[in-house]
């Protein structure tokens, strides 16, 4: 097992991360931007060390800054967490070649997935239902009308270095693709440097629905179930859950053993994220994210396993908690992202928290590191927290979920608490029964006016 642990981040998953090493019995290392010298993950840590100035780019991204970090305190591995550096393959072998562990997959593995349209070939190659569209990427109008022409318009054009959402453009008929095409191109390598697009068919009201694996890097895998993410707005989750109300024990078993095996084939190391659009009955692989993810609690609630106690284990070499067979599903979890956002038009609210008092009791769980007094920087993402709740049943998951909101205080910033408050009862929300662009349409409709 490692000596000393580096946490390259901040906020609550830098406090998840240090509860997870605690647990383990392993010192912990925080690492902090001069903004964040009052936060929480550094009072807790043994051990801190400030690396610059609050952007991003000088701080938690200082890629020198966390060497030297490593060097003087003696750290022998670091977890990334999610976002910052999580899925740099660059870093992972930099901290190779300094004798520091990275927790997480193989830099190979890294770099796969990042590369979407290498990533989505190596999933097809591993027997994973894919979208329709081009094999690899598209150089011609002419290769791209032929192909859009094979499975029918709407197309979607993707940037190869894009995900989540970033440098996509749809053509509704075939009129629109080389103007698709060429935009999607400017703005991928703007964003990206690099102008590489694919083309799949454009499915119109999928939900996104994405399924947790860890390996041990040695061919053993298992599959943790689905969480349903289709509740987002302008690509940022904001509500997740599992199981999804939309699959059957067979489908999820399905998919589940579809993936873990095409891990095993991969020798995959660590925790990773196998993401799908889901529609009509039918699973089509998008994207795999190779960090923890944010949503990894309504998986833990429902396993009762620990993934960063897992992911650490195995990142050391260790074996896998469980086998498949014994892998077992209980009850239903949601989670709800509290952001510092106006409710309504989601305008971030950075500032001080005059009064804090997050829910309690029975299947509540609040992962933030916000405190009474705490004042939230204006430099990072605008989460508060995530409230997680656990039920029999969903339906007892909801109603639970509905009094956690409503005993949830945080006063002197806005929060999107009255969102989920109002979200809770609504009616397709009761039923399951929404896809990935209600919450846009929810809000469109006026569901937040006052
Ligand atoms: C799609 C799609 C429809 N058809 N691919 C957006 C983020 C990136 N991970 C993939 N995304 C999408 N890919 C095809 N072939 C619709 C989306 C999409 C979306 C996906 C998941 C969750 C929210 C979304 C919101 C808008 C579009």
């Amino acid at each position: 097992m490692f000596d000393k642990i580096l946490i390259a981040n901040r906020g609550e998953i830098a406090l998840r991360v240090l509860r997870a090493c605690q647990e383990l019995g392993i010192p912990t290392v925080a690492v902090h931007s001069t903004a964040d010298a009052d936060a929480m993950h550094v009072r807790l840590a043994d051990e801190s060390v400030c690396i610059g100035p609050p952007p991003a780019k000088d701080s938690y991204l200082n890629i020198p800054a966390l060497l030297a970090a490593c060097e003087i305190t003696g750290a022998d591995a670091v977890h990334p967490g999610y976002g910052f550096l999580s899925e740099n393959a660059r870093f992972a072998e930099i901290l190779a070649d300094h004798n520091v562990h990275f927790i997480g997959p193989r830099p190979e593995h890294i770099r796969l997935m990042g590369d979407k349209i290498e990533a989505k070939r190596t999933a097809k190659s591993l027997g994973i239902p894919c979208v329709p569209g081009s094999d690899g990427g598209v150089t011609s109008d002419s290769d791209a009308i032929a192909i859009a022409r094979g499975i029918g318009f709407p197309v979607l054009v993707k940037a190869a270095a894009g995900g989540g959402g970033r440098g996509m453009k749809v053509a509704h008929l075939e009129d629109e693709l080389a103007t698709a095409l060429a935009t999607a191109r400017s703005e991928a390598k703007a964003a990206f440097g690099d102008d590489a697009v694919y083309l799949e068919k454009y499915l119109q009201r999928p939900r996104h629905i994405e399924v947790q694996v860890i390996g041990d890097g040695r061919g053993n895998a298992i599959h943790l179930g689905e969480r349903d993410c289709s509740l987002q707005r302008r690509h940022q989750k904001v509500f997740e859950e599992s199981p999804s109300p939309a699959l059957n024990v067979a489908a999820r078993h399905q998919i589940g053993e579809i993936v873990a095996n095409a891990m095993r084939k991969l020798q995959y190391l660590g925790l990773g994220t196998v993401e799908f659009l889901y529609e009509d009955g039918q699973f089509f692989f998008i994207e795999m994210n190779t960090r923890i993810q944010v949503e990894h609690p309504v998986t833990e609630m429902i396993t009762g396993l620990d993934l960063v106690i897992e992911q650490i284990r195995v990142a050391a070499g260790g074996d896998l908690p469980l086998a498949q067979k014994d892998v077992e599903f209980r009850g239903h979890s949601i989670e709800c992202r509290v952001n510092a956002e106006n409710p309504s038009t989601f305008l971030p609210s950075p500032g001080r928290i005059a009064s804090y008092h997050p829910p309690g009791g029975l299947g509540v769980r609040v992962d933030s590191a916000v405190y009474q007094g705490y004042t939230i920087p204006p430099f990072y993402d605008s989460m508060v927290g995530k409230l997680i709740v656990h039920g029999k049943s969903r339906t007892e998951c909801l109603m639970r979920l509905k009094r956690a909101l409503d005993e949830f205080v945080v006063d002197g910033i806005d929060t999107t608490l009255p969102l989920f408050r109002k979200l809770v009862r609504t009616q397709d929300i009761i039923d399951g029964n929404y896809h990935i662009h209600w919450l846009e349409r929810f809000l469109a409709e006026g569901g937040m006016e006052p």
